[in-house]
């Protein structure tokens, strides 16, 4: 895929935020810190389009990106930051699955995860959870410029086993590897009929 323009458009905390027009969505969604944000600076090739931070829980609102005004990438705050209260951590739930359960315009969702992590329970309950809005959801395993091809590989048997992960991209934001696949994966689910009508 070619990337003639990617803007950002607007934050939203609820769906009176979100673009009122029917251009097609995809979601990405994964634990704070994991390449978020860095996944679609890397993506469209601008560097500081989305805000991205070493420190987990940068990205706190319901961020919206049109790329090639064709289809928007949304970048969805992070789950699982030790460091929020349980009123905010509530607050970040509901907004999420908000999204998640009206949004006619999704089209379907990148689960995305560290391959040095283990896949617990929470990436699981996820990764259910999207699929019972009938969403279509792919795993896109990132930062891989940070294990060497044999570990990458020991990690992915054992991760595969846990996580519905068939057909993954595998990423790196650093070094650009797998933009290919993922824009052929936003192609495919694009070009889908609609996944809830
Ligand atoms: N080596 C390497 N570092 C990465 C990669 N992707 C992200 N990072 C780093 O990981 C940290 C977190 O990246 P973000 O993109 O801000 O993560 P996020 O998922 O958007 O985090 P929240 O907004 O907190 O949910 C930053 O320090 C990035 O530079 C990658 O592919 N390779
Ligand atoms: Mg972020």
């Amino acid at each position: 895929m070619k990337i003639t323009s990617a803007e950002f458009i607007t934050s939203a905390v609820a769906a009176q935020g979100w673009p009122r027009d029917r251009l097609p969505e995809i979601a990405l969604i994964g634990r704070s810190n994991v390449g978020k944000s860095s996944l679609i600076n890397s993506f469209t090739m601008r560097k500081a389009l989305a805000k991205t931070s070493s420190t987990p829980g940068k990205t706190r609102t319901i961020n919206f990106y049109s790329i090639n005004g064709e289809f928007r990438l949304v970048d969805l705050p992070g789950f699982g930051y030790a460091k929020v209260s349980h009123e905010e951590r509530r607050s970040w739930e509901g907004m999420i699955g908000e999204y998640l359960s009206e949004r006619q315009n999704l089209k379907g969702a990148f689960l995305i995860l560290d391959p040095r992590r283990d896949a617990g329970e929470a990436e699981l309950k996820l990764y259910d959870w999207i699929e019972g809005f009938g969403i279509p959801v792919s795993t896109v395993f990132t930062k891989i410029d940070k294990l060497s091809k044999n570990q990458l590989a020991s990690r992915l048997k054992v991760l595969k086993k846990i996580i519905p992960a068939h057909e993954a991209v595998l990423f790196s934001a650093t070094t650009g590897e797998g933009k290919l696949d993922l824009g052929k994966k936003i192609c495919e689910m694009i070009s889908a009929p609609p996944p809830r009508a």
